[in-house]
């Protein structure tokens, strides 16, 4: 077996799960129609929790909420600096409660619990600081007229936000969009996924606390088509943010244009390449690698699932890479010596061994790994496939899974048009030390974001989002709060000038 399950000899945290409804105007009511939900532990699939099922009925009142905060209420008059001081006190409250959060993704999502504490939770702090800092210090510009008046730019939040949320990151990306939104000044109804309901709810109960005012953060849980559906539809959100699928992006696209034109921004995930040159220190090119694909389980946006290794040092790195994913160690997420943990629910359990078997049958070979792991739960051994050619399915689709695809290449020309062979422009990778070799590839990769000598360089302040069908708007950074806004020109002609 590539990768082993880990015993029972660690405790689990026990937790009595507080918020399972909507949260619409500042309370947590029952869906209108009473439906409920389960959702699941990927660790063993037995039920959590059963949340308030919202549809279309509970997105009206939670739209019509936040269209009051935003047309009569306080929080898009207030002054930035007033904004900015709520949200640190949100921030603070989070940072008071960061155990109970990471213990609810890791049940809901089996994120692991000690990344959870130090890197998910304590990063959705981080975010709302900076955003907080930011809330006063967006403002327009004076124009240089070319006639004798006088000009001059404001920027406006949008107005009532639709952010709907994939189960991948639920903490993290539910505030890469929260707080820029927040921080301008919009209203909003958020749609988490619905595998992993259960920390964005917690973070409703929290914004109350803080002094966010009623109607202004709404939480509405639910399945995509209804719930989500209801919010790309709606003739009064004025802007909808996605993270999720392509197939899904097109559609909020298209409920969009066929509603009221509200703007849209698409973050749809990538198939994105790690390209490891022959001047590359092997030891650590193959710790990258197996970070970018390997880590939490595969599921991530920016996955480096296209390892291209130049030929020199090709046959050194597939030995190596396969002995490194071996020692990981697959298991329960709340044990702190495991690496991996459970795929998120059956359907993506299956989704990733489907396309395992797929590489198998288009002729690609299995390294390592490839098979289920334990004898319960969603786990996945970490799986390499070598000698994978462009044109396979493992090499152009999004996977989501443990399953790195290893490419041998052989100069930089060929480097640079197999990273581009892909409708994907999410993230690159490039490893050497040779700075010419850099700069060039990194130019000439079309992609949102390109690493050099590392993987996973995010930053609160480096502006985050896709190429081509990766979709568009950039998450993070002082770009995103752009998003957000929209700008006015004022004009006055200047006293006494003819016009
Ligand atoms: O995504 P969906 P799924 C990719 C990844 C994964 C695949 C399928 O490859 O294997 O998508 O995952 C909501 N109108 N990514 O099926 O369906 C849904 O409820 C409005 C990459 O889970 O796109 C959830 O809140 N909303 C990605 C969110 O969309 C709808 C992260 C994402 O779910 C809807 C997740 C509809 N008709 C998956 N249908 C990334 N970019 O990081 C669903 N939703």
């Amino acid at each position: 077996m590539g990768s082993q399950c880990n015993g029972d000899d660690f405790e689990v945290p026990e937790i009595k799960i507080k918020f399972t409804k909507l949260f619409i105007n500042g309370q947590f009511v029952d869906a209108v129609s009473g439906k409920t939900f389960e959702t699941r532990d990927p660790r063993t699939g037995e039920v959590i929790a059963h949340i308030a099922e919202g549809d279309k009925a509970d997105v009206d009142l939670a739209v019509e909420a936040a269209r009051q905060a935003f047309d009569h209420g306080k929080w898009p008059r207030m002054s930035g600096y007033e904004r900015g001081r709520i949200m640190m006190k949100f921030a603070d409250l989070i940072e008071q409660n960061i155990e109970e959060l990471a213990i609810l993704d890791t049940l809901d999502a089996g994120k692991l619990f000690t990344l959870g504490k130090i890197v998910d939770i304590p990063g959705t702090v981080q975010l709302l600081r900076y955003y907080a800092g930011a809330a006063d210090k967006i403002h327009g510009e004076t124009l240089k007229m070319s006639r004798e008046f006088q000009g001059y730019t404001l920027k406006e939040p949008i107005g009532v936000v639709g952010h709907i949320i994939p189960w991948n990151f639920p903490s993290t990306i539910l505030f890469f969009k929260v707080c820029p939104a927040l921080a301008a000044g919009c209203t909003m109804v958020v749609k988490p996924a619905e595998q992993s309901p259960l920390s964005a709810l917690y973070y409703a109960h929290l914004a109350k606390e803080a002094g966010i005012p009623d109607g202004v953060l709404n939480v509405v849980t639910g399945f995509g088509p209804t719930a989500g559906g209801a919010i790309s539809s709606h003739m009064d959100v004025d802007k909808v943010s996605f993270t999720g699928s392509p197939e899904v992006g097109r559609l909020v696209m298209e409920a969009a244009a066929k509603s009221n034109l509200k703007s849209v921004s698409l973050e749809l995930g990538g198939k994105s390449p790690l390209i490891i040159f022959n001047d590359a220190d092997v030891d650590m090119a193959v710790d990258l690698a197996n970070t970018a694909i390997f880590f939490n389980k595969g599921e991530v946006c920016v996955a480096g699932s296209r390892i291209h290794v130049q030929e020199g040092i090709y046959d050194e790195f597939v030995k190596k890479a396969a002995e490194s994913a071996k020692k990981l160690v697959v298991g329960d997420p709340f044990d702190p010596r495991v690496n991996q943990g459970p795929q998120v629910d059956e359907g993506q359990f299956e989704r990733v061994l489907k396309y395992i078997e797929h590489g198998k049958r288009e002729g690609a070979t299995l390294l390592t790994g490839g098979r289920p792991c334990g004898d319960k739960g969603y786990y996945i051994e970490p799986t390499i496939f070598t000698d994978v050619k462009e044109d396979m399915l493992i090499a152009q689709d999004e996977i989501f899974g443990p399953v790195m695809s290893l490419m041998k290449f052989k100069t930089i020309e060929e480097a640079i048009e197999r990273a581009n062979n892909t409708r994907y422009g999410l993230a690159a990778g490039i490893v050497t030390n040779d700075l010419n070799i850099a700069n060039r590839v990194s130019r000439s990769i079309r992609a949102g974001s390109i690493w050099i000598n590392c993987y996973f360089g995010f930053d609160i302040d480096c502006p985050f989002g896709g190429f081509k069908m990766s979709g568009f708007g950039k998450d993070m950074g002082l770009d995103a709060i752009d998003k957000y806004l929209q700008v006015k020109s004022v004009v006055t002609p200047i006293y006494g000038s003819p016009w």
